[in-house]
């Protein structure tokens, strides 16, 4: 895949896609990334990229000529290569766009700067603008690195096992199970037994339990979409929520026991008053 990044810092998104992952695919031949500058398309002095809001107000805006100079370096023209541009306004980034990306031959970024970027270089030159979430960033370059990130990952090759990218959270819609390595004790706290049964169907069970429960609990928007569940999962969740009602049972049993107990011995070492 082949991904031109049309940013004003360069080096940020040079830096940041180095190293690690993303590193290695460019290394291999799985990713060719590029960055173009609009600075290096201005013709006055200053090399100006931003300028005053028409109408007034707080801010620069980036001006049209460099950017889409850019753009159309990027592009080569050709109409055929999607155009991202990284927006707080615009769609928001999932899992499914990262997948749509990851199977382009060729995707161009535009990160956006200072208040935003002229609305016609939108309307000519913009194929969709992205957002990665509800917050608002200094620049796109970040958004860009994110998506960037996100994408890269699922090409052929660039994850040394195939299935790590799909055994994650939000493929099937559901969060990941939890993970645990060596030491099998670790400060007094010890792993599922599970774990180490080499039972792989039980295995199998617990961690599909575990994806469900965490789901249910921390995102109960993903949940909804998750219904209704299969039979297998119905099953898998009714026999974990039996289980934790009886484990909840028997710890408020215990506790009962156990504050009785000291009722009790209270009892016994209260100093006896004298009898009259
Ligand atoms: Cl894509 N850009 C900016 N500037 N801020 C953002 C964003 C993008 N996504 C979330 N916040």
């Amino acid at each position: 895949m082949r991904v031109e990044v049309v940013t004003l810092f360069p080096e940020l998104i040079e830096q940041a896609t180095s190293h690690s992952i993303v590193g290695r695919a460019q290394a291999s031949g799985s990713l060719e990334l590029h960055c173009i500058n609009p600075r290096d398309f201005t013709s006055d002095r200053h090399r100006t990229v931003d300028d005053y809001p028409f109408g007034g107000g707080a801010g620069m805006v980036m001006k049209p000529e460099p950017v889409v100079a850019a753009i159309e370096a990027a592009t080569g023209g050709d109409p055929t290569i999607p155009v991202l541009l990284t927006a707080p306004d615009g769609e928001p980034f999932t899992q499914a766009l990262a997948q749509e990306l990851a199977s382009l031959p060729r995707l161009v970024f535009v990160c956006g700067h200072y208040e935003g970027i002229d609305e016609r270089v939108r309307d000519g030159w913009i194929t969709r603008a992205v957002s990665i979430g509800d917050y608002v960033l200094t620049g796109g370059e970040l958004a860009a690195l994110v998506m960037l990130d996100a994408t890269v990952r699922l090409l052929p090759g660039v994850l040394g096992n195939e299935s790590s990218a799909h055994e994650e959270s939000f493929e099937g819609g559901v969060l990941e199970y939890p993970h645990y390595t060596r030491p099998a004790v670790f400060r007094e706290r010890g792993i599922p037994e599970v774990l180490t049964s080499g039972h792989h169907a039980n295995v199998a069970k617990w961690r599909r339990t575990q994806a469900l429960v965490r789901t249910r609990a921390r995102r109960p928007d993903l949940w909804e979409k998750l219904l209704p569940l299969s039979k297998a999962d119905q099953k898998l969740l009714a026999a974990h929520d039996a289980q934790q009602a009886q484990d909840e049972a028997t710890a408020s049993n215990n506790e009962a026991t156990a504050s009785a107990r000291a009722e009790q011995s209270v009892r016994v070492d209260e100093p006896v008053s004298n009898p009259v």
